[in-house]
């Protein structure tokens, strides 16, 4: 996992479709999309990952479920990512297979310890800022949390949590393989420039 991975956000893209959104996050640069869906039925989402899905092929973006294996699996989609509190990982590979990609949240270091022994394609470090995206969430573990993870797993490190483009490079120095984001995309008026912003940033640290 490199690059830059977009998180949606419904409510966050307002008056612009999710579609829209995802196009030009892709134009810009994304490598990986997580379609996270909060409200919507079981039978919009499916449509709705079969429809992404569609629009990301040409592109060879993956496309990740936030949460339901049964939508990642009915909707094609390429994996899922799963917090602490879903489907439990062994079971999410039984049904998805060897070849998906599966994310894990880690939220507390118990969480990462557990990780060492799941074959997950990398943990989400949730959060690395506090974000008023996502307000249930556990303590921030800041940039040292970050780093303390990074030199301790064997897993790729995808960071989410506020991050933007006046943060990323720090981010990234301390220790992230990949970054996550959601409002510095979703809310932008031009998010294929948002993209572009961000990944300038994360290509020029390489
Ligand atoms: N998981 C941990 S923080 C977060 C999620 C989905 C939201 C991140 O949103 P933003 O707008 O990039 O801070
Ligand atoms: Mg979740």
């Amino acid at each position: 996992m490199r690059g830059l991975y977009l998180v949606t956000d419904r409510g966050l893209c307002g008056e612009k479709a999710v579609e829209t959104v995802i196009l030009q996050a892709v134009k810009g640069g994304v490598s990986y999309v997580q379609l996270r869906e909060k409200d919507v039925s079981t039978r919009f989402f499916i449509e709705e990952a079969l429809n992404i899905r569609k629009i990301l092929r040409p592109y060879h973006v993956p496309l990740i479920i936030n949460d339901r294996v049964d939508v990642a699996l009915a909707g094609g989609a390429d994996g899922v990512h799963i917090g602490q509190e879903d489907m439990p990982y062994a079971m999410a590979r039984r049904l998805l297979g060897p070849e998906a990609i599966i994310g894990l949240s880690v939220e507390t270091w118990e969480d990462v310890e557990a990780s060492q022994e799941l074959d997950v394609n990398y943990i989400g470090v949730s959060p690395v800022f506090a974000t008023p995206t996502k307000t249930d969430t556990k303590d921030a573990w800041g940039l040292e949390g970050l780093h303390r993870i990074k030199a301790f797993s064997r897993h790729p490190v995808v960071a989410i949590g506020g991050i933007h483009p006046a943060n990323v490079k720090e981010v990234l120095d301390a220790g992230a393989d990949c970054v996550a984001v959601v409002s510095a995309i979703c809310a932008s008026d031009d998010p294929e420039a948002a993209a572009k912003e961000l990944n300038a940033i994360i290509r020029s640290g390489k």
